[in-house]
């Protein structure tokens, strides 16, 4: 009788956050579109989002500054559906694939997906790049400072060694 009020299948929500990246087209509309867009998913629970920032491309050429931000939410799809989920979005803000790097209207990167470690050539857990890059740890120590990212340490230590990389934090009303 009881065995009844049990869900058939335990769905743990997992901790996951998503970095948002955007410097072809209106990227600051475009991004802010998107976290709206996250902030609607079904199935999931959104939890925070950051600023918008304005930073300098890093490990690119002569492209225009990207507009970025993280969100958090908890997710109970499996990784790669989650993944899909996101290149959806994606494709749905315009992205398209042509060269590797290439500016873009929208990136959504899965940057943790709860304590989850994964070396896929499809999905990298945590995201291999994310713990020398100012662009995501700006963002993320605002909503998450106490952060760890597993093999790296706290998200705001990480954050004081990323020297020389541009950012500036958007006022809501340039947002
Ligand atoms: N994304 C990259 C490479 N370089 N630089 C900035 N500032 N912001 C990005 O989102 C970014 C980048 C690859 O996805
Ligand atoms: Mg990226
Ligand atoms: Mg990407």
């Amino acid at each position: 009788m009881w065995a009844a009020a049990l869900p058939a299948k335990a769905e743990v929500g997992r901790r996951c956050f998503i970095a948002l990246g955007a410097n072809l087209g209106d990227p600051v509309a475009t991004v802010k579109a998107a976290i709206l867009a996250l902030r609607e998913l079904p199935q999931t629970e959104f939890i925070a989002a950051s600023s918008l920032y304005r930073t300098a491309p890093v490990g690119l050429k002569h492209q225009p500054d990207f507009i970025n931000a993280v969100v958090e939410l908890i997710a109970v799809s499996p990784a790669p559906t989650f993944l899909d989920t996101l290149f959806a979005i994606e494709a749905r803000f315009g992205r398209q694939r042509s060269v590797k790097n290439a500016p873009r209207t929208l990136d959504l990167d899965l940057l943790l997906y709860g304590d989850v470690l994964c070396d896929d050539p499809q999905l990298t857990l945590p995201h291999p790049r994310m713990h020398q890059r100012a662009f995501v740890l700006a963002p993320l120590a605002e909503i998450a400072p106490r952060l760890i990212i597993p093999g790296h340490g706290n998200v705001g230590d990480l954050l004081q060694r990323c020297t020389g990389q541009e950012i500036e934090r958007l006022l809501p009303q340039a947002a």
